[in-house]
């Protein structure tokens, strides 16, 4: 069994739906368990402004699933709920992304884990924390430190 974390954003199509829709395949996931979910967090867009707004979560899953397993897992649920790739860092209906998988670290053409560019990100980084206040990263960083550089941040929770 392993842990992963999982990041979802929406802004399309009604973006809390979309993550409850995804929240719910997510936990009929074949040997999969969905252990937590954080709230809904309002995040302005990071990227071409001329989006509208996200709506943000992470949750976190048990799994037996390898790390391949789970992105072809996740980004069927993406498909499913009528992704349609447009533009780099553009609107899209729903975004799965593997934040973490027990310790694991790894690059490769698929998949980056940990996410390159989560301790950035603040829609990231604050559900994270709500639900796992005392996790560390594989290179021993704590999340609760990440989270100080975001504690003022100013998104609203929306469900
Ligand atoms: N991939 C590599 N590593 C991973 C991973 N850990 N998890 C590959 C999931 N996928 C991973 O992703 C492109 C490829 O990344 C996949 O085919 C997979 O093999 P994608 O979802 O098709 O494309 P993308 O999401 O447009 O690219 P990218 O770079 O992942 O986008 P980001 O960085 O996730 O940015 N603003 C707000 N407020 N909230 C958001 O959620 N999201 C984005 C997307 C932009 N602005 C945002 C938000
Ligand atoms: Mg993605």
């Amino acid at each position: 069994m392993a842990i992963a974390y999982i990041a979802l954003g929406s802004n399309l199509n009604t973006p809390v739906e979309q993550l409850n829709t995804a929240l719910q395949t997510m936990a009929n996931l074949p040997h999969t368990t969905l252990l937590a979910q954080s709230s809904f967090y309002q995040s302005k867009p990071l990227g071409p402004q001329d989006q509208p707004d996200y709506v943000n979560a992470v949750a976190c899953l048990e799994t037996t699933l390898a790390p391949l397993e789970l992105l072809d897992a996740l980004q069927k649920i993406e498909n499913e709920q009528g992704r349609v790739r447009l533009r780099r860092w553009g609107e899209r209906t729903l975004d799965l992304d593997i934040l973490l998988y027990d310790n694991l670290v790894m690059q490769s053409e698929r998949l980056t884990i940990p996410h390159y560019d989560m301790h950035n990100r603040e829609f990231v980084i604050v559900p994270l924390f709500e639900i796992a206040p005392d996790l560390a990263l594989p290179n021993g960083q704590k999340i609760s430190d990440q989270y100080e550089k975001f504690k003022k941040h100013q998104m609203n929770v929306c469900n």
